[in-house]
């Protein structure tokens, strides 16, 4: 089996309720769809959302580079052939959620070709996993009710509050309000994408202490080397790479460093094959992972899902896998569904999605 073509198409769907966070605010989501052909008239698919406020991709970024770069050294290579795909994606730096969509598009061929679901060809490890919620910037009274309509309506028992704003006493009231009204069984955790500093960062822990907050995702700029490892070293509860650490290398340096002590994990830029090494380097220095979101639609939160699931050490805790409720519409041809709060990973050979090409048709933007 050989790829015969590489198209990547750019579509605009409008979220339905804007999600805002620290580092930036999404009102429409602008993806690239991406599909790999081969001579064997398999088609794979994945979702590239492009966030420049994270890893400075464009949409006309990751269509040049996919089209400019990537699509030449895919043409005539055999899917199977994963390593040196990958040696040839690695001599271009960055670009991860572009590099990330061709591994998933790649994967999907694969497990077309062989037959089998994707998450049984990865480890199969269990069929579900619980789902976290995420919270964006909202009023405090907007933010109970929301939490508390995804208990009731959904089953959703874990929440990531988008904290990082100025005073910090704003996000103190309002994670303080969550827990009084949620109680003790549900799992909270703070992501605050770079937007405080390491001593404001400080000042929300010290001042959300018996709060039970279980993990705080990006509370400083890992750039910022000295306090974001002063906050690490004084933490009482693991603090979370994620947009500092998009690629492996960059897990392996934060986490030696002493910049982080846990890790998210996201197949948008890490795709199955570098998740999976991140996910065994965090394994064997016994650091927890989370499956996080990168504002996925429902063809990302499916990629999510099948790797989540496949493993023991990634579906220990709930993955964030429901932003895509915050969206309009989706390609997708049969909707991703929340079940007692559970997202179960597809049973479809590949990866397991199927485009609805009248969607396709409406929402493209080329
Ligand atoms: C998250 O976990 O940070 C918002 C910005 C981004 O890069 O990802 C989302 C969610
Ligand atoms: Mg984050």
């Amino acid at each position: 089996m050989k790829i015969t073509e590489v198209e990547t198409i750019p579509y605009r769907i409008p979220m339905r309720k804007p999600l805002r966070f620290a580092s930036g605010e999404v009102h429409d989501i602008e993806h690239v769809l991406l599909r790999i052909r081969t001579d064997a008239g398999l088609v794979g698919c994945a979702d590239i959302p492009p966030r420049p406020y994270t890893y400075g991709e464009t949409l006309d970024s990751v269509i040049g580079v996919v089209g400019g770069i990537f699509a030449p050294a895919l043409i005539g290579t055999d899917p199977l052939d994963r390593a040196r795909i990958h040696a040839a994606l690695g001599r271009t730096v960055g670009n991860q959620t572009a590099k990330g969509g061709i591994d998933i598009a790649v994967w999907d061929l694969i497990g077309q070709a062989l037959n089998t679901p994707v998450h049984r060809l990865l480890g199969g490890y269990c069929d579900s996993l619980a789902v976290t919620h995420m919270i964006g910037f909202s009023p405090t009274e907007a933010a109970v009710e929301e939490a508390q309509r995804f208990v009731a309506d959904l089953g959703v028992r874990a929440f990531k509050v988008k904290v990082g704003r100025r005073p910090v006493s704003l996000d103190v009231e309002l994670v303080t309000a969550l827990r009084e009204h949620l109680g003790d069984d549900v799992l909270l955790y703070l992501d605050a994408n770079r937007g405080w500093t390491a001593t404001e960062a400080a000042q929300m822990l010290a001042a959300t202490e018996g709060l039970d907050l279980r993990f705080f995702e990006e509370p400083n700029d890992a750039a910022e080397v000295l306090g974001r490892r002063r906050l690490v070293a004084a933490s009482p509860i693991p603090i979370v790479a994620d947009e500092s650490t998009p690629d492996l290398g960059a897990a392996a340096r934060e986490i030696h460093t002493g910049g982080a002590s846990a890790l998210s994990i996201k197949t948008a830029r890490t795709g199955f094959t570098e998740s999976q090494k991140v996910l065994a380097f965090a394994e064997a220095l016994g650091l927890d992972v989370l499956m996080g979101n990168q504002i996925d639609t429902q063809l990302g939160s499916i990629a999510t899902v099948t790797f989540g699931a496949a493993f023991e050490h990634s579906s220990r805790y709930p993955a964030e896998l429901s932003n895509f409720l915050d969206m309009s519409d989706d390609l997708i041809a049969s909707p991703l569904e929340i079940v007692d709060g559970r997202v179960f990973a597809p049973t479809a050979p590949g990866v397991g999605t199927i485009i609805d090409e009248e969607k396709l048709a409406h929402y493209r933007i080329d």
